[in-house]
């Protein structure tokens, strides 16, 4: 297995992803603590490596050293200087980016190409992003009607933030995280997914490498409900920034409340991508099977419920299902795949369950649905057809290869089928009339729209849902403003 590994990465990126790793603190990974658990390679079934299970003390450590940080040398950095150290921290990812990119197409089971093309871009241009918005975090005066006052404000950072990320897209989420918060002069304690680790391990490397005082990014490793827990519920942290399942979401927002942090949710999406008939078809299906199964579906905006008009649902199912054959499972670094496995087999036993549940409830599945033939927790790209909305292969995220497919007969029948869904996070919609795509964007309870195209993402486009989706913003002057607080000062003038 070494071996094998071996001759898929480069010798660094090898020597680093099966080294034991610990807890990233006050600028130095710590030697792993006694609890430890192993990473496996989702493409084989195989153990990676060992990674440190961070306990109460190690976490207080990590909490200790960012507050610290936001107290010392980070907390009083001048703004220009905080710039110049983003840069270099987002030039430090851009020039390591081939490096970064193995681990989460190791750990992940994501197609190399597809990890530099899209994963590693998005992460840099966070960084450069947020990167020129120190110089320009800015209060106001306030005319207030008092009489001889003089009242101003100031943003101001909120301290320690604890940053949760999934294994979806590990080193794009902490970069979605930390870029924001950083520019805002806090400091970071971030978790990653147990089931994806290094990047992050690394990122903090190059943080400390880019010029930010030791304890500005520290990282801690761990299970959700041991590390994850412990970070979550500690004193020092002021902020709660989590992107992941909207069962952990719900819980983090509990936790918040009892111990007032602030916090914001980026959870799921069950995202209707709607095909209307005089839509140029070819595209809308091409772009309906690539948002359906990139990553393999483990994405929240994945287009995972394509509402198509029925005059055209043959055409549409056809050209999904002749993309899907054309797709090349395989192991995530080997650069022909186009299509990995699930993360793990907990999840793939998961997505199972939602499919066992289409025949009994009226739907069928169209085509895919098994596993392969081969070690790994690969999955046939998949599609149902005929469920109904409240079946729970329509209405829940499943977070896998699985697209389901719906027509629809009219405009009005349509809105409240796609609004019908506890979550609200993002929409297609297809449709060469101009005046229709406004009016059903501006009907359907989503974050973001998309109108001829689907998952485009700046760093400058706010994105975030509504309803079950979350709360707060990522990108964009919003995802800054999440990392910030007022302080409002009133001056005697008289
Ligand atoms: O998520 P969890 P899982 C959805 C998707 C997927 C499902 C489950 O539907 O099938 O969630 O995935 C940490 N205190 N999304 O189980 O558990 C955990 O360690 C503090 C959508 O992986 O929410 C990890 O770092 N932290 C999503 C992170 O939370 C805790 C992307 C996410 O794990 C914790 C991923 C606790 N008590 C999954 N419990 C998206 N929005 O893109 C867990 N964690």
């Amino acid at each position: 297995m070494a071996t094998a590994l071996e001759s898929l990465m480069d010798q660094r990126a090898h020597a680093f992803a099966t080294a034991e790793h610990g807890a990233f603190i006050d600028g130095a990974e710590i030697a792993p603590s006694e609890k430890t658990f192993s990473t496996v390679d989702p493409a084989t079934g195989e153990v990676i490596t060992t990674v440190a299970e961070s306990e109460d003390r190690v976490v207080d450590q990590a909490v200790q050293s960012a507050a610290k940080a936001f107290e010392g040398e980070w907390g009083s950095m001048l703004p220009a200087d905080r710039e110049t150290a983003l840069h270099r921290f987002a030039n430090l990812v851009e020039e390591n980016a081939a490096e970064l990119a193995q681990y989460d197409a190791l750990e992940g089971g994501k197609p190399i190409a597809q990890v530099e093309g899209v994963d590693l871009p998005l992460a840099v241009e966070q960084f450069r992003y947020y990167a020129g918005w120190p110089t320009k975090i800015q209060g106001a005066t306030v005319p207030v009607s008092t009489p001889n006052a003089h009242v101003y404000t100031r943003r101001m950072p909120l301290g320690v933030v604890a940053a949760i990320t999934p294994w979806n897209f590990p080193l794009c989420q902490a970069a979605i995280k930390l870029a924001p918060a950083l520019a805002a002069g806090n400091s970071v304690v971030l978790k990653p997914s147990e089931l994806t680790s290094l990047s992050s391990l690394r990122l903090a490397q190059l943080a400390v490498e880019a010029g930010l005082p030791a304890g500005t990014v520290n990282v801690v490793t761990g299970s959700g409900a041991g590390t994850g827990q412990a970070l979550i519920s500690h004193p020092l942290v002021n902020k709660i920034s989590f992107t992941g399942s909207e069962a952990t979401g719900r819980h983090l927002g509990a936790e918040a409340g009892r111990s007032l942090k602030h916090i914001s949710l980026e959870l799921g999406g069950k995202n209707p991508n709607i095909i209307f008939a005089d839509a140029d078809v070819a595209k809308a299906a091409a772009y309906a099977a690539t948002t359906a199964y990139f990553y393999s579906g483990q994405v929240c905006f994945s287009g995972s419920r394509l509402m198509v008009e029925r005059s055209v649902v043959d055409e549409v199912v056809e050209a999904v299902k002749e993309h899907a054959s054309a797709l090349v499972l395989g192991h995530g670094l080997e650069r022909a795949s186009t299509m990995g496995p699930l993360a793990s087999a907990h999840h793939r036993e998961k997505v199972e369950r939602y499919l066992n549940t289409v025949e009994g409830t009226g739907g069928t599945v169209a085509f895919g649905g098994s596993r392969l033939d081969r070690a790994g927790f690969f999955l046939q790209p998949t599609a149902v057809i005929g469920s109904a909305d409240s079946d729970p292969v329509v209405a829940d995220e499943i977070f896998g290869p699985v697209l389901a497919i719906q027509p629809f007969d009219s405009l009005e029948e349509l809105i409240p089928r796609a609004n019908s869904g506890k979550y609200g996070l993002s929409a297609g919609v297809w449709t060469n009339d101009v005046r229709k795509a406004h009016n059903v964007a501006q009907q359907l309870r989503a974050g973001t729209v998309w109108v001829n195209t689907y998952a485009d993402y700046n760093a400058a486009a706010p994105f975030g849902g509504t309803k079950s989706s979350g709360l707060g913003k990522d990108c964009g002057p919003d995802g800054l403003d999440k990392f910030l607080e007022s302080q409002t000062v009133w001056m005697s003038l008289a």
